[in-house]
Formats: structure tokens, sequence, C-alpha cells
């Protein structure tokens, strides 16, 4: 039973603009859900919606609306996990929402046992993989030199942000510096069907995968580009739930999937497309939306998932913040990977001074 939750929207400085096709900032708006039992034990969500509606229709401000608002009276009715999704989902929409409460819950019930969150959702590895999403720069020097820096700490893979106008060239020149490295590309949308020829030209480069090249909300599309180009497409923003998976692979809109446990509406969605996608041959990966360190447990756990066979946009913490929210922080180990921590919940102490250093708002609701 919960005593009480508390809401944080807090604004977290990134160490350098990260800028995208829909956009650029320097600042991030998250929520911080702490979810707090009779009993007295603690459990952490992070809803990572950003200032303004541009990779989702979710925002920070929503998130803190909708959780306070109409969540928050099921995570009362009950606290686990998979209960309180079927309830919540009586909201349509707000996965982010959902998740940023769901996700709490997940990290209190894992307490409560005593088991490391990824080990209480059945992860197979207590290292994940992490890979790199790069920015788009002011100009090529500047993302070269970003490039260079993360595989000199290691990193596993880069993932470059491409648009129309920073694309081609901009690979072609990655891959004559750094060779065969394990790169692939993420578009957010920025390019139509009728683009395929410039993109069938990413071929020649022999990227992992074309990650969201059309539509946000696009399946159909997808589907076609895909038998019109070799490169393997990825699907973010399209895949909301575990239905947009069982549609887009019952019509070929993708070969490999990008998992945001806050995306997908949280772990428990996170799980079912596990499952999914592992009986059906196709390979997962765990992205992120530069989640401060609480959000980043929940993001390590799911890329201990069975399934997930790229690596994760789940970097360091020091790859995102001077200053991340938890301790410790999320460090890479030399081999361009993380622990999963052997600790209960996800692993990291919240530290709740910051926490509240960072709000620009909070609310505290009880039943
Ligand atoms: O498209 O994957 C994306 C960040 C914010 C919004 C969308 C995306 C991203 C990233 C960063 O690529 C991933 C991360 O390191 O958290
Ligand atoms: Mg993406």
């Amino acid at each position: 039973m919960l005593r009480k939750i508390d809401l944080y929207l807090v604004e977290t400085e990134l160490k350098i603009r990260f800028e995208t096709s829909f956009g650029g900032a320097k600042k991030r708006q998250a929520v911080l859900v702490r979810a707090e039992e009779r009993g007295g034990e603690v459990g952490w969500g992070e809803a990572p919606a950003d200032q303004g509606p541009w990779y989702s229709y979710e925002t920070a401000e929503t998130a803190f609306y909708i959780i306070s608002k109409f969540l928050f009276k099921y995570a009362f009715q009950t606290d686990d996990p998979r209960e309180f999704i079927k309830l919540a989902n009586r909201v349509r929409g707000h996965s982010m929402a959902k998740a940023g409460l769901e996700m709490a819950l997940w990290d209190l019930q894992a307490k409560l046992e005593g088991k490391p969150l990824w080990k209480y959702i059945g992860g197979v590895r207590d290292r994940i993989e992490s890979g790199v999403s790069v920015g788009i720069a002011k100009n090529l020097e500047e993302l070269l030199k970003w490039v260079e820096g993360y595989l000199e700490k290691g990193y596993r893979r880069v993932k470059l942000k491409i648009k129309p106008g920073w694309d081609y060239e901009v690979v072609k020149r990655v891959r004559k510096e750094f060779g065969d490295i394990p790169l692939q590309v993420d578009a957010n949308a920025a390019y139509e069907l009728e683009d395929w020829p410039h993109l069938k030209k990413l071929d020649e480069f022999d990227l992992l995968m074309l990650e969201q090249p059309l539509h946000y909300n696009d399946l159909i599309m997808h589907s076609r580009l895909s038998s019109l180009i070799r490169t393997p497409i990825c699907l973010d923003e399209s895949i909301k739930e575990p239905r947009d998976v069982y549609a887009g692979y019952s019509i070929g809109s993708f070969q490999v999937v990008n998992v945001k446990p806050a995306r997908v509406g949280g772990l428990t969605n996170t799980l079912e497309i596990n499952e999914f996608t592992s009986k059906v041959g196709v390979p997962i990966w765990i992205g992120g939306m530069l989640e401060t360190g609480v959000g980043r447990g929940h993001l390590v756990a799911a890329a201990t998932l069975s399934n997930v066979r790229f690596p994760n946009d789940v970097s360091a913490s020091d790859r995102y913040y001077e200053e991340d929210l938890v301790e410790p922080p999320w460090v890479l180990n030399t081999d361009g990977t993380i622990t999963a921590p052997n600790r209960p919940g996800i692993g990291v102490e919240v530290l709740e001074e910051r926490v509240e250093r960072h709000s620009l708002k909070r609310v505290t609701l009880k039943s």
C-alpha cells in the first residue's frame, strides 16, 4: 500500500546542446516520481517528456498534469506495476506519464523483495553494451571531435543524428575518419518516402540501421521504404505500445526496434515487446530520452533483457550531465559496458536534495 506519491518537475542542464532534426536544447525537463509505501520503502521513476511537444505530444507539464489529475489514484488501488498499467490504460495515450509512475512501482517492488530491478524483471546479463547518440553539430569539425572523444572513452557504437542537408556527406566523412566502427543514423522522422533514392545512398556505408526515417506515426510508408533500401530500418517514434510492434511486424515496417521504456508506457510493455520480438526473431535495443540517473536506472535494467541484441542509447552520466541526480553516477567501463548494479531496485541512491534543487514545481499526492 502506498502512503504518498511525490512528483517533481525537474529541469537539468546538459553539458552540450543536443540537436536533432526536430530541434535542439541545452536544458531538459522531466517529471520524477517518488512512490513511498506504508513501511517507508521508496521507489523512483521518470517521465522523460521534454519542455515542448516536439518528439511526441507529451511534455513535462502534461505528464505532471496527467499523473496528478488522473493516474495517481490507480497507484493507490494497486502497487503491482502490471495491475497498475491495466488500470492506467483507461487513460488513452500519455505513455511517458504512465511509465513514470509504473517504473516507480517496479523499483519499489524490487526493493521490497530485496532484488536488483534487472533481476526482478528477468534480465539475463549483468553488464549492458553502451552506445552514444551524437547530436547535429555546428559543423563537421565539431562532430568529428565529439565522435573521437566518445570512441576514446570506449563507447561500443555511434549513432549520428541526421536530417536533410546533414546526412550523406556527414556519414561519409565519419566513415572516412573512423573506418569500420559500429555506426547507425537516426532521422527523427525528417524524410518523406519520395526521398528514398537519397536514403538509398546510405546503403554504401553498411550502417547497422536507419532509425525512424519517415513520419513519427507511420508504419505503412516504412514498410514500403524497407523494400527499397538495404539498410535495416529501426523504428522509434512510431512504436508507442506493443500493438504498434504487432502491426509493424505484420506488414514489415522494420527490421529492428528501438524500445524506449518510457515511450512504450513502461517496463510491463517493454517486457511484452521483448517477448514478442524474441519469438519472431526481430532484435531490439534500448533507446533513451536523455534521462537523469533515475530513468537511466530503468534503462539499464531494460537493457539486460534477453532480446536486446544491439548496443543501447544508454550512456554514462557524464555524457549528459555535469552533475547527475543519483549516487553513484552511471559510469562507463573501459570495455564500453555499464554494469547492472547488484543492489535492490534501480541500484543507485537518488539525491533528494539535488532533485529539490532542480525542481521547478512539485506536488504530494495522497489517496
Ligand atoms: O530519437 O532517440 C531519439 C533523445 C531525445 C529524444 C529522442 C531521441 C534522443 C536520443 C538520445 O537519441 C538518446 C539518449 O542517449 O538518451
Ligand atoms: Mg530516435
